[in-house]
């Protein structure tokens, strides 16, 4: 975690962006696997690690915007917690590290909440994305669960989002930690890539590194010879010959930065002719569009040039037709590139996912398009200093979409369906890196993790 005055520099500038009233944060709580006491790995909440910082479960916070108190709410270690769990700071103890010096309990908390209701006072809180959380809400706030989503402050949604979408030196300097991580990562699979090998033994290699620095995934891995099927969490395909392993997975800093990275590894040998044509397209795209990001660029725009860059390779290697940009408008390209060229990325994966897209990928002048593929972009907004997001253009052969498309005449103008049947066993090819925007253009954030061909299958040949 960061210094005490960091936290209290962002907590001042939200009651600041807030202006007036209570503002309700919700740590997250342990949750069952099986039963209650088996659980998941503890994640704390991001918005509550990003101002208050404590990273345990079992915690809310309020401040009072009007009174300029903050208060974590809590309770103390009971004798048997200490039995089972060991010894635990006190709750003042804990909030004192993010500066924080008033602390209540859960009690304390629901007298306050009932009384600032009767008063009419605001009560400004997130929308929750889990169940307890709505449960919670309910209860304290005295609405039906279905009332709690639409009660949401949109405020206190937007105060976050204008703090958390510009990364600071200390972020920064965190993820590309990550990105190190990561980069280790990708050195243990592509030396464990194998033909006769499973996809599970590159998951185990990559966890180990990824534990051995102290955190963890910053998702389940997608680590599959048919990257075709765009999240592929299945691990139990024996890797051959031939084969083109796509490996999307991500570190977890101990103070919960992300990193989110792709690559897509020849198994035994180097690329074939076909998959090298493939590949050079995607990182040709993925180079290209790393080159276009800087301030005052609409990422729908930078998606729409990566897509545009793999229409015109497309194009002269005989799969599509046409005039290019033509193509692109019609959304020809989603056959082969259905998603969207990349998300923030912060202390989520998919940065802020939880505060909804209008806000955070959006926002005014933008809408999400209804067209299949670009329907998928996650972030289209002007890119602006100190935004961090990924860049992972993709191709894939999807013989089901493929044959939907021939049949149906999808696009026909622009496709030569007798050419991309030559490819319909090509699988899926995707490169991915994380930025941060600059004043000028972007830096690619953390140390260089092989990418040319050349690098990549020097890499899995060792
Ligand atoms: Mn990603």
């Amino acid at each position: 975690m960061f210094s005490a005055e960091t936290y209290q520099q962002r907590r001042a500038r939200l009651k600041k962006d807030i202006g007036s009233g209570l503002v309700l944060f919700l740590g997250n709580d342990e949750v069952g696997r099986t039963y209650a006491a088996s659980v998941y790995p503890f994640r704390q909440d991001s918005t509550f690690l990003y101002f208050w910082a404590v990273d345990q479960p079992g915690l809310a916070a309020l401040i009072d915007v009007d009174a300029n108190t903050d208060t974590l709410v809590g309770q103390d270690a009971t004798m048997a917690d200490v039995v089972w769990s060991g010894p635990m700071p006190t709750l003042a103890a804990r909030g004192a590290a993010a500066g924080v010096t008033h602390t209540i309990t859960p009690a304390v908390l629901q007298q306050r909440l009932t009384a600032a209701l009767a008063q009419g006072r605001t009560v400004h809180y997130l929308a929750p994305y889990r169940s307890d959380h709505t449960v919670k809400l309910a209860a304290w706030l005295d609405l039906a669960p279905g009332e709690v989503k639409p009660g949401r402050s949109e405020a206190f949604h937007r105060a976050v989002i204008a703090q958390r979408s510009y990364k600071s030196a200390e972020e920064l300097t965190e993820m590309e930690r990550a990105v190190g991580v990561s980069q280790a990562m990708y050195a243990a699979a592509m030396s464990a890539a194998k033909p006769g090998r499973y996809e599970y033994a590159i998951v185990a290699e990559i966890e180990r590194v990824a534990v051995a620095s102290g955190g963890t995934f910053s998702f389940l891995p997608i680590c599959s010879v048919h990257g075709e099927t765009l999240h592929n969490p299945y691990y139990r395909n024996q890797m051959r010959a031939g084969d083109v392993l796509v490996l999307d997975s991500g570190a977890e800093t101990p103070n919960a930065y992300a990193s989110d990275i792709t690559r897509t590894l020849p198994i035994g040998g180097p690329f074939t002719t076909q998959q090298r044509l493939l590949y050079d397209i995607v990182l040709r795209s993925q180079m290209g569009a790393i080159a276009a990001i800087k301030p005052g660029v609409a990422y729908r725009d930078v998606h729409l040039g990566a897509a545009r860059s793999m229409v015109v390779d497309l194009t002269a290697a005989g799969l599509m037709k046409g005039d290019p940009d033509a193509a692109v408008a019609a959304g020809a390209h989603a056959l082969f590139f259905p998603h969207g060229l990349g998300h923030m990325i912060g202390l989520d994966v998919h940065d802020m996912e939880n505060l909804g897209e209008e806000f955070v990928g959006y926002g005014a002048g933008f809408t999400r398009s209804t067209q299949f593929g670009l329907g998928y972009l996650r972030l289209a907004r002007t890119l602006e200093p100190g935004f961090a997001l990924t860049v992972e253009p993709g191709l894939y052969f999807i013989p089901a979409l493929i044959d939907q498309w021939k049949a149906d005449g999808t696009n026909a103008a622009f496709l030569n369906f007798a050419e991309i049947e030559k490819f319909r066993d090509a699988r899926g090819y995707r490169v991915e890196d994380n930025v941060v925007v600059t004043t000028d253009g972007c830096r690619v954030l953390g140390p260089a993790i092989p990418k040319t061909v050349a690098d990549v299958e020097a890499a899995c040949a060792g």
